[in-house]
């Protein structure tokens, strides 16, 4: 779906002073839009980022925007007095009426932020130390969040990261189907059916409190962080709509599927798409560091099998909006969420047949 929106004058209802000058799309992110500004003030280009919030999926944009706005108070309160803490946490800009979310008369809902330059995200990672430079932000966004004072944070999506309830939505999609979206996932429903008993791990451990139920961001693909581009350096965490309680370890998890893997996410040749051992062993360095010693044993003993857990859930997920006829991820082309799904059923199984060397990794870590 390419929605034609008036951005200069969408634009024109923030607090950003100067000529306007261009725009352009930016990111590769399935759900909202993202926009590039250029302005001209006083004779410099300056660059923001204007992003109109999904509503179809995030219902609740205002208390959405309240979750934001109070992470972003508290990262800035642990970055006061530091020259670069505009590159190290996102700055929200105000709408010309004081709040940080203009509505236009699609009743669309916008945002904006301040560019982080020098920077950027990668879709894909070619080094380790990549890896490890974005799961040790992670990890210290994880221990940011763990005194984030006030109230508990809005479930934004409830259920996000239920594995069991999106299985549930799965076999909701799956009765309803056409006949042959049905055939031409068939193996994929196969492998469904072959793996739902991963599915209730990390909710079940959560209702026994085994595993603590915390602030976590929810959406940690490697694209969700801003490297540095002379350091290296993980410096800003973005992507901020699905902060609000959960488990931690979704959030390893979603490194692990997101960067292990030399392929992209929707790759068609699955001969690419593999679980390499070297990045997950950056990746869990990075997080242990980042995180600095915020999680529970029992959270580190199953980081291993967080990767294979959330790679199944997103799989499913993909699967279920193709039998559902690609309503929730954009798509670029017919099959584009089914070979998504591929991709990540073989990601699961890479990461199950290397288990083992993984928790081997691990026990490099802790004693
Ligand atoms: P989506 O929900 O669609 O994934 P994101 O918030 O992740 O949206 O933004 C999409 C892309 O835009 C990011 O991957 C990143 O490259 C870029 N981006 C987002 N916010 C900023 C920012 N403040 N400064 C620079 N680039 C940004
Ligand atoms: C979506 O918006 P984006 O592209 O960062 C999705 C995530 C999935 C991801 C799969 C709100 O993230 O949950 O893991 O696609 N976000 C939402 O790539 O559903
Ligand atoms: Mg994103």
């Amino acid at each position: 779906m390419n929605i034609q929106h008036n951005v200069k004058e969408i634009a024109s209802h923030f607090d950003i002073w100067g000529d306007f000058l261009w725009f352009e799309r930016y990111g590769s992110g399935h759900i909202n839009d993202t926009f590039l500004l250029v302005y001209n003030q006083a004779g410099y280009q300056v660059r923001y980022i204007l992003q109109r919030i999904n509503t179809n999926i995030f219902k609740k944009p205002l208390e959405l925007m309240d979750n934001i706005a109070r992470v972003l108070k508290h990262s800035r309160s642990k970055l006061y007095g530091r020259k670069d803490a505009s590159r190290r946490a996102l700055t929200l800009i105000s709408t010309t009426d004081g709040g940080y979310c203009y509505t236009d008369e699609n009743d669309c809902c916008w945002r904006a932020y301040l560019f982080i330059e020098r920077a950027r995200t990668y879709d894909v990672l070619e080094s380790p130390a990549f890896a490890y430079q974005a799961a040790k932000a992670f990890g210290a966004f994880q221990q940011l969040l763990a005194d984030l004072p006030g109230e508990r944070l809005f479930e934004v999506i409830p259920n996000f990261h239920n594995t069991p309830s999106r299985l549930a939505d799965f076999d909701k999609a799956l009765a309803a189907a056409p006949a042959d979206r049905i055939e031409a996932a068939k193996e994929e429903i196969r492998f469904v059916e072959e793996h739902r008993h991963m599915a209730p791990v990390f909710i079940d451990l959560l209702a026994k409190g085994e595993i603590p139920e915390r602030v976590t961001h929810n959406d940690t693909k490697i694209n969700n962080v801003m490297l540095d581009d002379e350091t290296g350096e993980g410096i800003c965490v973005i992507d901020l709509d699905t902060i609000m309680p959960g488990v931690s370890l979704y959030d390893f998890g979603d490194l692990v599927r997101t960067s292990t893997s030399p392929a992209a996410e929707d790759e068609k040749d699955l001969s690419k798409v593999y679980a390499r051992m070297e990045f997950f062993e950056a990746l869990a360095k990075g997080f242990l560091e980042g995180s600095g010693g915020c999680l529970t044993a029992k959270e580190i003993e199953l980081m291993p099998f967080s990767g294979e857990l959330i790679t199944f859930e997103i799989g499913i997920r993909f699967l279920t909006d193709f039998l559902d006829g690609d309503h929730y991820f954009k798509v670029s082309r017919p099959g584009h969420n089914l070979d998504r799904c591929r991709t990540q059923f073989k990601l699961v199984q890479s990461l199950i047949d290397q288990e083992d060397e993984m928790k081997k990794i691990m026990g490099k870590f802790v004693k």
